[in-house]
C-alpha cells in the first residue's frame, strides 16, 4: 500500500520569510524524489480565494466571529477537497499557515476565547494534524520591515496586535514541543534554510 504523503505546515507572523522557506522545501524534496505540492490558508482554491478576498480586503467593518468563521470555512473546504486527497495519494502537501494561525491570530493577536478556537479547528479538520510544524520567529520590527508597505485590511491590525500573535505562537511551540519546531527567522535566508533542511531530513531520512 502507498504511504501517505507528510502534512508540513509554515507558520509565523506576516514578513517572517515562512514563504520564502517553503518553496526552498518544495525544490529539496523534488530533488529528493519526493512528490509534493504547497497551498495555503486562505485560499488556494476556487471557493477558498472568495473568502480570501473578503478576508484580507473587505473596505467594511468585519466582526471578529465573522473573521474567524471565514478562516475556518476555508480551512473545512481545504482539507476536505484538497489536503487529505493529497496525502492518501502519497503525495506531500507544504501548507503555508493552517491551523495554528487562527490560535494565533484569532486567539491571541484579538483576544478570543482559545479553548473554543481549538474545538472549532478540531471540526475544520476533521482529524488531521500536520507532521511538522516550522515556526518561523522574528520580531514585529523585522517582520513589518519584511512585509513592505503595501499593508492589507489584517495587517493594518497595529503593532501590540502583532506581538500578541508571535506570543501566542511561542506558547503553542512551548505546549507542542514534537509537533512545532521553532526556528530563529532573523538569520539570512540561506541559515534559516540550513536549520529547515536539518528538520526536514529528520521527517523523511532524504539527505
Ligand atoms: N490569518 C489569520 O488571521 N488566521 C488564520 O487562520 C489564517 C490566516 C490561516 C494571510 O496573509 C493573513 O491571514 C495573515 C494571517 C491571517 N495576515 N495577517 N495579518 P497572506 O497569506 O497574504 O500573507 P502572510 O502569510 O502573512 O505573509 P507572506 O506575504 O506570505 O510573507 P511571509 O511568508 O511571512 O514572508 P516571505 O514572503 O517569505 O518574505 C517576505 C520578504 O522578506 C520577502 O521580500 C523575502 O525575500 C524577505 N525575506 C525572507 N526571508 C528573509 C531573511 N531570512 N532575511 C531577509 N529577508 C528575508
Amino acid at each position: 500500500m502507498q504511504k501517505r504523503g507528510y502534512f508540513i505546515t509554515f507558520e509565523g507572523i506576516d514578513g517572517c520569510g515562512k514563504t520564502t522557506q517553503l518553496e526552498n522545501v518544495q525544490k529539496y524534496l523534488e530533488e529528493n524524489g519526493i512528490e509534493c505540492v504547497t497551498t495555503r490558508e486562505p485560499g488556494s482554491l476556487k471557493l477558498g480565494s472568495q473568502i480570501r478576498e473578503i478576508l484580507l480586503h473587505y473596505d467594511g467593518e468585519v466582526a471578529n466571529n465573522c473573521e474567524m468563521f471565514l478562516f475556518l470555512a476555508d480551512r473545512a473546504q481545504h482539507v476536505e477537497t484538497f489536503i487529505k486527497p493529497m496525502l492518501e495519494r502519497g503525495i506531500t502537501v507544504l501548507c503555508d499557515r493552517h491551523t495554528d494561525s487562527t490560535i494565533a491570530y484569532q486567539g491571541y493577536g484579538r483576544n478570543g476565547n482559545i479553548k473554543m478556537l481549538q474545538d472549532l479547528n478540531s471540526i475544520a479538520v476533521n482529524g488531521l494534524v500536520p507532521d511538522l510544524t516550522l515556526l518561523f520567529d522574528v520580531s514585529v520590527e523585522i517582520a513589518h520591515e519584511r512585509a513592505g508597505k503595501n499593508l492589507d485590511r489584517l495587517e493594518l491590525a497595529g503593532k501590540e496586535f502583532f506581538e500578541r500573535t508571535r506570543h501566542g505562537y511561542l506558547e503553542l511551540a512551548k505546549n507542542n514541543p514534537n509537533r512545532i519546531k521553532l526556528i530563529n527567522a532573523e538569520k539570512s535566508k540561506e541559515s534559516v534554510y540550513n536549520d529547515v533542511k536539518s528538520l526536514i531530513i529528520d521527517l523523511t531520512g532524504k539527505g
